[in-house]
Order: C-alpha cells, then sequence, then structure tokens
C-alpha cells in the first residue's frame, strides 16, 4: 500500500478499490455549525478574510465526514475584488459587483502582481488549514476561470445567460479580451501564492463555460486555464490541477488534455459510461452525483452513488457532485452517501 494521500494516488492516474471523495460546497449552509461560525463573522466577505473563522469552516466537514479532501474556503469573487472591484453579498440574492462595461472600467484596476496585500489573509488561511489538516486530508485551492469570473464583473452580479459578457465580447472584443488577459496572469499569482503557503492541488472553476460555443470556448474557456495551467506548472512541476468546465457537453472530450489538466469535473448532466469511455482515458475524471438527492435521500441516493462508483471503477475516478450541496441539503444524507462508497 502505497503511504501517499488518496486523492493524489488518482489524481496522478491511480485506479483505486474505494474513490477518494469530498463535495463541492462542502463547507456551506446545510451545517449546523458553518451557520454559527458565519454569524460570528458577521457577512460572507468578513467570513472569507478572517483566516482563523475560514480555516474553522473549511475543517468543519473533514471533522463530520472523514473526507478524503479539504477546498480552501474562499470565493471566486475574492479576485475582482483584490483586483479594485467593488464586491458585495446581498443576503438572499447572492453577489454584486461594480460593473465593467467599457474600457474605462478596466484601467481602474490593479495589475496582476497588486492582489497580494488584499489577499494575505487567504494565504494566512492556507497556512493554518495545511498545519492543522488531518495527514490523510489534501488540501485544494482554487479560483475561477476568467470567463467565468468575467462574467460577474461585467455583468455586476449572477445572470441566467451571461448574457452582458456575451455583449462585451462580441461589441468590444479588445476591452472584453484585455479583461480576460488580466484575469488571466493575475489568476496565475494568486494561485501560485496559495501553492507556496501549502495547497496540495488547485482547481479552476469555470461555472459557465457551457454558454461559450465553437470557436469562443476554444478562445475564452481553453485558452485562459491552458496558460493558467502551464504558468503554475513552470513555477511548480507536478502540481495536479482539476478543471470544470461546467456544462461544456461534447466540449469535456479532450479538454483535460488540451489543457494540461490532470483531472476533469463533470456537471451532472455527463452520462457516467459516457464518460468511462470518452474523458477517463485521458485523465481522472471528477463527479458526479446529483445535488438533488443530498436533498432527497432514500434508496435513489444509494443507488445512483453506487452506480456512478461503479461505472467509473475502471479507471481513476474522485467521486464528488456535479455542482455544489445546496443549503437544503441534509448532513445525514452525507453520511449515507459516504457508506454507499466506502462500505
Ligand atoms: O451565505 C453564504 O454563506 C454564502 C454562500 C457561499 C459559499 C459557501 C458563496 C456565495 N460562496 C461560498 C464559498 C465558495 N464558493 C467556495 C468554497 C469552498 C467550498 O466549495 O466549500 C467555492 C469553491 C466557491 C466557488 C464559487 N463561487 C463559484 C464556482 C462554483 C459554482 O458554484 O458554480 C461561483 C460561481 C461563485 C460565486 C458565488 N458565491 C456565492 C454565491 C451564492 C455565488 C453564485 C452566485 C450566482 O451565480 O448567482
Amino acid at each position: 500500500m502505497s503511504d501517499k494521500k488518496k486523492l493524489l494516488r488518482a489524481l496522478s492516474g491511480e485506479t483505486l478499490d474505494v474513490p477518494p471523495v469530498w463535495l463541492m460546497r462542502q463547507a456551506g449552509r446545510y451545517l449546523p455549525e458553518y451557520r454559527a461560525t458565519r454569524a460570528e463573522a458577521g457577512d460572507f466577505l468578513s467570513l472569507c478574510y478572517n483566516p482563523d473563522l475560514a480555516a474553522e469552516v473549511t475543517l468543519q466537514p473533514i471533522r463530520r465526514y472523514g473526507f478524503d479532501a479539504s477546498i480552501l474556503f474562499a470565493d471566486i469573487l475574492l479576485l475582482p475584488h483584490a483586483l479594485g472591484a467593488d464586491v458585495w453579498f446581498v443576503t438572499g440574492e447572492g453577489p454584486r459587483l461594480s460593473t465593467i462595461t467599457e474600457a474605462s472600467g478596466l484601467v481602474k484596476l490593479k495589475g496582476k502582481d497588486d492582489i497580494h496585500d488584499h489577499m494575505a489573509p487567504v494565504y494566512e488561511t492556507v497556512r493554518i488549514l495545511s498545519r492543522e489538516l488531518p495527514s490523510d486530508t489534501t488540501l485544494i485551492g482554487f479560483a475561477g476561470a476568467p470567463w467565468t469570473v468575467a462574467t460577474y464583473m461585467i455583468a455586476g452580479r449572477g445572470t441566467p445567460d451571461q448574457a452582458p459578457a456575451h455583449a462585451l465580447r462580441e461589441g468590444d472584443p479588445e476591452t472584453f479580451g484585455a479583461l480576460i488577459n488580466l484575469l488571466t496572469e493575475a489568476t496565475i499569482e494568486y494561485l501560485d501564492q496559495q501553492v507556496q503557503a501549502g495547497a496540495e492541488v488547485v482547481k479552476l472553476f469555470d461555472s459557465w463555460a457551457g454558454s461559450l460555443k465553437g470557436d469562443a470556448f476554444d478562445r475564452f474557456a481553453l485558452e485562459p486555464v491552458k496558460r493558467i495551467i502551464a504558468g503554475l506548472k513552470s513555477r511548480h512541476p507536478g502540481l495536479p490541477v482539476i478543471v470544470f468546465p461546467r456544462e461544456a457537453g461534447e466540449k469535456y472530450v479532450g479538454f483535460a488534455k488540451a489543457v494540461g489538466a490532470d483531472a476533469l469535473a463533470i456537471d451532472t448532466a455527463v452520462d457516467t459510461n459516457w464518460a468511462a469511455e470518452y474523458l477517463q482515458p485521458n485523465s481522472c475524471v471528477q463527479g458526479n452525483l446529483d445535488p438533488k438527492l443530498m436533498v432527497t435521500g432514500g434508496d435513489a441516493l444509494i443507488s445512483e452513488t453506487r452506480r456512478i462508483v461503479e461505472a467509473l471503477k475502471g479507471g481513476p475516478h474522485i467521486f464528488n457532485l456535479g455542482h455544489g450541496i445546496t443549503p437544503d441539503a441534509d448532513p445525514e444524507n452525507v453520511h449515507r452517501m459516504l457508506e454507499a462508497i466506502r462500505g
């Protein structure tokens, strides 16, 4: 038996009898202990920028469930904040940001190397976690992919169809391209510091990748992620990277190889037998239980969990959800899922 951590083994291409498991948004409102710490911190951003409390909420799901990986508690919108955008969260509604609609909005932003004072508490959270996590738990750092982060910076909020970002992309390609470029370069610096502070793996979340089609997908979902990974791996050879071009559909095929990633996270819509045939030969696959089953539970939770493990057991697999666990999930269902995976 190797003494290497299970998540790292799967990421290096090993097929394991029992897949390592963690959940997107595993530190979150479905846990009473999270809600208590969040109340102590005040608002969401104050929690993100308080290293002791951010480390505490990161550790809570590890204590409760013993997941194989822990993901830094932060948010993809901290990077726009560090670059000088206004960012705030409206309770019950979601994030709000100052908007970028033309070149003048871009020149007000800081440079890629000017984010570190702002991000110092996040790096401190990573240092605390790398000291305090159990020795078999892998610490994942993360950032948003440039396209997804840009959609929030352009619209000033979450949007169902990312229309403002598509409008800027088509109407003012120069400003749009400069924003993607700045985010690409700043993300390399940000993740480099997370790794220096102790993150063992990094994940890039491209939640809105699926709204880019054809050539636009290649230019703005694939290329920037490829540049980020190349930048990071030149500084940290062997650093494992997980990518999540959510709802990429047939564009998932070949994506991990094209960007140089070690694992491809798949959303709920992807058929696992198809993933085993077309995606797993190229990289480790992460996913993809429907988060709704964490709410409804029952026999369907157990049978779906077992079905996914079975479908992906012929290659490297990290068990996860197809998207984040929701606030209405039943914490007991997480135990039931783990029992179905680990026996
Ligand atoms: O009320 C609360 O406590 C805030 C809810 C919350 C949480 C727990 C937000 C607001 N962000 C987070 C943490 C978070 N966000 C993590 C921490 C680690 C973990 O997984 O446990 C991560 C990795 C993210 C990533 C993130 N933030 C994404 C990418 C993944 C995804 O879910 O698609 C996105 C799009 C965001 C933006 C964001 N932050 C928060 C919300 C509600 C949103 C989505 C807003 C929208 O699009 O309308």
